[in-house]
C-alpha cells in the first residue's frame, strides 16, 4: 500500500529534489560501521601473543572488484572483498618465527610487499595481480640495496613518480633506500637517503618526490618526523625535522590530500596521541588537535576527506573527524579485538580506506581480516555527502528494489526496514540539514 502510493507521488519528489538541487549539505555527522564478513588466517602462539596478521591493503581490478591484500603468517594473501575467496597466499619468509611483520602496497597492478624476515621469497616481492580474477602470478624478490639486503620494516611507494621507499630493518646511516620502478617487473636501486643521527626509521609517506618520514627516535629516545625532497635520488634533501616536546617512539605519518595536514602516530608508550599538524607552510608548522582512543595506542592513520581511519590495536578500528583542527572527534569505532581495551600490542594492526565502494579492510596481529563497511547514514552512494543523488537511490531501492541500499545507513528511522518515513528523514537531512533520530 505505501509502496503504491508513493510510487504515484514519486516525481513530486523529483521536482523538489530539482528545485532544491544545489542544497549539498551534510547534516551532523551520523557514521555506521558494520561488518561485511571476516576470514581468519593461521597464527601462532609467541610469548603471551596470538600472532600472524600484519598489514593490509587495497586493490581494484579494472572490472570493479575490489581485492584485500594482507600480511599473514604464511606470506601475502589476496582475497576478494565481496566474496571472501582468498584468490592466493602468495608464500613469504618465516624465519625467525615470531611475528611475522610484512608491509604492503601497490603500483599499476602489482602488489609490493617486504618483511624483516629470511627464507623463501625473502626481499622485496612484486606480485601481479592483473590476472584475477583467474589467478595471481608471482614475478619475484628482490634485494633491497646493492648489498645484497633483503629486509625492510616497511616500504611506501611514490605512486606518482615510480618510485618505492624501504626502510632498511638496523637503524644504518642512511636507512631508507629508494627503488625505480620504472620496469614495475624488476625493482632497481637508485640511492639510499636518511638522517644520520641515530634517528631509527619506521614508516614513511612518498608522493612526487616529497617523502614523510616517521623517524622513531634518536638513541636518546627522542621522537621526530622529517620531510625530504627526493627529486634528486641520488642525494634527497632535508626540507626539515620537527622535534617536539614528550615525543614517544614515532611510528606512521600521512599528509592529508591537500598537503596542508599531516598525522603522526607514536607507537611507544602507550599513552601518545595521535596528532595534527599544520604543514601548509612548512618553514612554520604548528601542531594542533590532538586524539586518542580506548587501549591508547594508536597505529597507522589514513585520512580521507576529513575522516582518519586509526588501527588501534585493542580499540580495533576508529574514526577520527578531523574537520575542527583543534579538536579532533572519534565520530564511529569497529573493535576487532573485543576481549579487552587495554594498551596492548594486539588487536588491529592496520586499516585501509581507500575503497570507492565503503569497504574497510582491517587487519588483527591475531591473523583476522575483517571486511568492514563504513558510511554515512542516508549516504547511499558512499561519497561521504548527503545530496539529491541519495534521495534517488533510496528511493529506487524502497519504491522499486533496485540497487544496494544496506539498512545500516539506509534506515534512517531504525525500525528495521525501508519505507516512506526513512525518505522523509532523508529529505530532512539532505535539504533542512536535520539530523537523523538514531
Ligand atoms: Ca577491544
Ligand atoms: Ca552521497
Ligand atoms: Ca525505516
Amino acid at each position: 500500500m505505501i509502496k503504491r502510493t508513493l510510487g504515484k507521488i514519486a516525481p513530486l519528489f523529483s521536482i523538489l529534489i530539482l528545485i532544491l538541487t544545489g542544497a549539498e549539505t551534510a547534516p551532523a555527522a551520523q557514521y555506521r560501521f558494520w561488518l561485511h564478513d571476516k576470514i581468519r588466517f593461521p597464527y601462532t602462539i609467541y610469548g603471551s601473543d596470538t600472532t600472524g596478521g600484519s598489514d593490509c591493503w587495497g586493490w581494484t581490478a579494472p572490472d570493479g572488484t575490489e581485492y584485500a591484500i594482507m600480511g599473514v603468517r604464511d606470506g601475502i594473501a589476496i582475497v576478494n572483498a565481496q566474496t571472501m575467496e582468498v584468490k592466493a597466499v602468495v608464500p613469504g619468509p618465516q624465519t625467525p618465527a615470531s611475528y611475522y611483520w610484512r608491509d604492503v602496497e601497490t603500483y599499476q597492478h602489482y602488489a609490493y610487499a617486504v618483511s624483516e624476515l629470511s627464507g623463501t621469497n625473502q626481499g622485496l616481492s612484486v606480485i601481479d595481480l592483473q590476472y584475477l580474477p583467474d589467478s595471481v602470478h608471482f614475478v619475484g624478490s628482490f634485494p633491497t640495496n646493492l648489498s645484497g639486503n633483503y629486509t625492510a620494516h616497511t616500504i611506501a611507494i611514490d605512486t606518482a613518480k615510480g618510485f618505492a621507499y624501504c626502510e632498511r630493518n638496523g637503524g644504518l646511516g642512511q636507512p631508507i633506500v629508494i627503488l625505480s620502478l620504472a620496469n614495475p617487473e624488476a625493482p632497481v636501486f637508485v640511492g639510499s637517503f636518511g638522517p644520520s643521527t641515530g634517528q631509527s626509521i619506521h614508516d614513511m609517506y612518498a608522493r612526487n618526490d616529497t617523502v614523510f618520514v616517521a623517524e622513531g627516535w634518536d638513541a636518546s629516545s627522542v621522537g621526530s618526523w622529517s620531510v625530504w625532497d627526493c627529486a634528486n635520488k641520488v642525494s634527497p634533501a632535508l626540507i626539515t625535522r620537527v622535534f617536539f616536546p614528550g615525543a614517544g617512539y614515532v611510528h606512521s605519518t600521512w599528509p592529508t590530500e591537500d598537503r596542508n595536514w599531516l598525522l603522526t602516530t607514536e607507537e611507544i608508550p602507550a599513552g601518545k596521541t595521535m596528532k595534527l599538524w599544520d604543514i601548509a607552510d612548512l618553514g612554520n608548522i604548528d601542531m594542533r588537535g590532538q586524539y586518542i582512543g580506548a587501549a591508547q595506542i594508536p597505529h597507522n592513520v589514513y585520512p580521507k576527506g576529513n575522516l582518519v581511519f586509526v588501527s588501534h590495536y585493542e580499540a580495533g578500528v576508529t574514526v577520527v573527524d578531523i574537520s575542527n583542527r583543534d579538536t579532533l572527534v572519534e565520530v564511529a569505532r569497529y573493535d576487532t579485538y573485543p576481549a579487552s581495551d587495554l594498551p596492548n600490542y594486539r588487536g588491529c594492526w592496520s586499516a585501509y580506506p581507500y575503497t570507492s565502494t565503503g569497504f574497510v579492510y582491517a587487519s588483527n596481529l591475531d591473523g583476522w581480516l575483517f571486511v568492514l563497511r563504513f558510511g554515512l547514514r542516508g549516504d547511499l552512494n558512499f561519497d561521504m555527502t548527503l545530496t539529491a543523488a541519495d534521495i534517488v537511490l533510496t528511493l529506487n531501492c524502497a519504491f522499486q528494489g533496485i540497487g544496494d541500499c544496506p539498512l545500516e545507513i539506509a534506515d534512517g528511522n531504525c525500525d528495521g526496514g525501508l519505507s516512506g518515513a526513512d525518505i522523509v528523514l532523508l529529505l530532512k537531512a539532505v535539504f533542512l540539514e536535520e539530523p537523523f533520530p538514531c
